[in-house]
């Protein structure tokens, strides 16, 4: 049985957890972990929290609290929060743990023997006023890129650009405010550079099963060449560099968080008192790695990490990285400063019933920006609860468990004849090998419908998990709620009740069938709904919950067949969901636009003038020429009509030179000069990214002169 490892990003203890994050990441993988349970693979879970990094020595200053206090505050707080929502993590871990420590200098230290890091002297940001070094998100200005005024260190938050610091314009001290001065300090640097040619292997072997997103970001890293990356910093806080001549540096945060998601393997099998079952999860061909994480994170998953591991040696790598884009909360981005945002425990101070976080789960499941940002808004929060959960699954479970209870004191009812059994059996069997079900005209139209509609969608619902269409998966789910609802509707087992009791009893025992088919199949999506349901079926639940790992019986599989067996007695009805009374959410919206601070919208959005200081304008390609050494960049120079300027362009996988002489190209021309690869570039080339990522030119529809302004 297929093995699978899934981890998910590792929250900085910086914060309390928001619904933003669940959507990202936390809740899809949570559906996956527990749909690969139900179908008896053997699944670990692992996650924890990343406490280093500047990201959490700032939240502390912030705060006037020591960094330990700071992540004792939030790990606790998050990993309640993440239980609360039903995340089945089979270990929430920190690294913090001194085991963390232990391997992620372990790690560096076999790096370092296997000749992968490489100590150098180089420049970097310095306060003098606090006298420290700048790293990362100490430092701000303007992004290089984007022209985003408070942009971080390290990545740019509006555009995504990663640069090194000394690029940033106007840059200014986070502590003190005051620019920097530049200083030279020694650090250690991963070569990613030796590991361009395995990742871009690496990445190609998956082309076809990883997402678009994912590939786009991936590759465009690639085509500009990687470059090695420091992985250590200037800082008290953090896993500390193992050398003696290292004093004051610790592991860069990304280096070692990464690397929490082995050492809090390790740390599960350690609790289990099985120290090396770690191992068959991180070093066994067999076993499938599948990395859920933001979009965010995109590159140091599908890069960075792999060549980390590659560079180590023995271990395997992820085989899918299924990046979510972002959510959104009504319409803008969730921002904590901004107090534009809903805490998983705030959610749960208002909404403290049991039934509330199904409802939430459900409405973050059926609208996950997988492929594309998506929003979160309270009136989709009541509407999907009440006109989905409790109108569509609510009341079919409602109806069925209340007519059996009426009429037949809670006890399933006769089916007739049993030998139909045998073929619904038959039939549950072939979907799977890929068979459409034919059921014979010994059933009525309305049982065939149904019951076709129930054993395709079972396996359809699989497929959908299984590549990761989890919004595909509940809107089928929720799909077939609905035809069961039709079912109960067409066949009116209030009428046949007096008229044909034999026949009412046949029809109430699929619908009990179904019932514990949304038992199993709900489970992914609502774990408490589905948890209580086996309840008032009377059977033991099994909702995907952590198991250790081990493998089990395939209860998807059997989804549709009729395991209820005639006679089996079922506990008293209760109501599954409950409505949200648009009262409850009229004070969360008043909450939510009551204290967020207001929006800098020249902060979130382009104006028309941003898109002006680009320069934007026709030029005409007077010569193109290969830079020597490169497979993708050529040297161009354009006649913009009152001068002619040097561009280097990425495009040399799509054009050759000569094809380029006289065409017309948008060029952008009021950008920062860059030097690339010795050559100094005066602008850049405008071009749309074809589906296999390569760039296309773009040129205007009719001739147009040289220099005309693009807008
Ligand atoms: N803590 C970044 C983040 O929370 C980071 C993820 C680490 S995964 C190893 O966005
Ligand atoms: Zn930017």
């Amino acid at each position: 049985m297929q093995r699978t490892l899934i981890t998910a990003a590792l929250p900085y203890a910086n914060g309390y957890i928001h619904l933003g994050h669940c959507a990202g990441a936390y809740l899809p993988a949570d559906m996956y972990a527990r749909y690969l349970r139900l179908r008896g693979h053997p699944t670990l879970f692992v996650c924890g929290s990343d406490e280093h990094g500047a990201p959490i020595t700032i939240a502390a200053e912030q705060e006037g609290i020591s960094p330990r206090e700071l992540i004792e505050r939030y790990h606790r707080a998050n990993a309640e929060a993440f239980a609360r929502l039903g995340i089945s993590f089979d270990i929430y871990g920190r690294t913090s743990d001194p085991h963390h420590y232990t391997v992620a200098q372990g790690f560096f230290l076999e790096l370092l023997r296997k000749g992968y890091l490489v100590e150098r002297e180089e420049e970097q940001f310095y306060d003098p006023v606090a006298q420290i070094f700048l790293p990362d998100r100490y430092v701000e200005g303007t992004c290089p890129h984007c022209g985003y005024e408070a942009a971080r260190g390290d990545q740019c938050e509006r555009c995504g650009a990663y640069y090194n610091q000394l690029e940033l314009r106007n840059p200014r001290s986070r502590i003190t405010g005051k620019p920097p001065v530049v200083r030279r300090t020694v650090h250690w640097y991963f070569r990613l550079s030796a590991f361009q040619r395995a990742l871009e292997e690496y990445v190609e072997r998956h082309s076809r099963d990883w997402k678009e997103n994912v590939l786009q970001q991936t590759r465009s890293w690639l085509r500009q060449g990687l470059t090695d990356r420091p992985i250590t910093r200037d800082l008290d806080w953090g896993v500390p560099v193992p050398l003696p001549n290292a004093a004051g540096k610790v592991l860069y945060v990304w280096f070692e968080a990464l690397l929490g998601y082995i050492s809090i393997t390790q740390r599960w099998a350690q609790q289990r008192g099985i120290p090396e079952a770690w191992q068959p999860w991180w070093t066994d061909p067999e076993t499938r790695y599948i990395a859920f994480i933001g979009k965010d994170n995109i590159v140091f998953h599908t890069l960075m990490f792999p060549a980390m591991l590659m560079a180590h040696g023995g271990y395997i790598l992820p085989e899918n990285v299924p990046a979510n884009e972002f959510l959104n909360l009504e319409g803008q981005k969730f921002s904590k400063s901004r107090n534009w945002s809903i805490d998983v425990r705030d959610f749960f101070a208002d909404f403290p019933e049991p039934h509330a976080v199904d409802a939430l789960r459900y409405t973050l499941a059926a609208n996950l920006p997988e492929t594309r940002d998506a929003d979160f808004t309270w009136q989709e929060f009541a509407a999907r609860t009440n006109n989905e959960l409790v109108a569509i699954l609510g009341n079919f479970v409602n109806r069925v468990l209340q007519f059996v209870q009426r009429h037949w004191g809670g006890r399933v009812p006769e089916f007739a004849p049993v030998e139909l059994l045998q073929e619904w059996e038959r039939c549950a069997e072939a979907v799977w090998e890929g068979a459409s079900p034919e059921l014979s005209s010994a059933w009525t139209a309305e049982e065939r419908l149904f019951l076709q509609e129930l054993l395709q969608g079972s396996v359809h619902i699989a497929q959908a998990y299984e590549q990761f269409r989890f919004r595909e998966a509940v809107a089928r789910t929720m799909g077939l709620a609905r035809a069961a609802n039709k079912f109960f509707n067409d066949t009116a087992p209030w009428v046949t009740l007096q008229q044909a009791p034999a026949r009412c009893a046949r029809t109430l025992f699929v619908c009990l069938q179904a019932v514990r088919s949304f038992a199993v199949l709900c489970a992914p999506i609502v774990p408490f709904a589905a948890e209580r349901l086996y309840g008032l079926l009377q059977l033991p639940p099994q909702v995907g919950a952590p198991n250790d790992g081990v493998s089990g019986e395939d209860l998807w599989r059997n989804a549709a067949s009729p395991k209820l067996p005639v006679g089996h007695q079922l506990a008293a009805p209760q109501l599954l969901f409950a409505r949200i009374d648009a009262e409850r959410i009229e004070r969360q919206r008043v909450k939510l636009y009551g204290g967020a601070a207001p929006m800098n919208t020249s902060d979130a959005l382009a104006t028309v003038e941003d898109l002006q200081r680009l320069g934007l304008r026709i030029g005409y390609i007077v010569h193109a020429e290969p830079i020597a050494g490169t497979e993708k960049l050529l040297r161009l120079e354009v006649d913009l009509g009152t001068e002619r300027r040097q561009l280097v362009a990425g495009i040399a996988q799509r054009y050759a030179p000569e094809q380029l002489l006289g065409r017309a190209v948008v060029v952008a021309t009021k950008l920062k000069p860059a030097r690339i690869r010795g050559v100094e570039s005066q602008g850049m080339l405008l071009a749309a990214t074809a589906p296999d990522g390569t760039p296309v030119l773009l040129t205007p529809e009719e001739q147009v002169p040289a220099g005309a302004e693009v807008r």
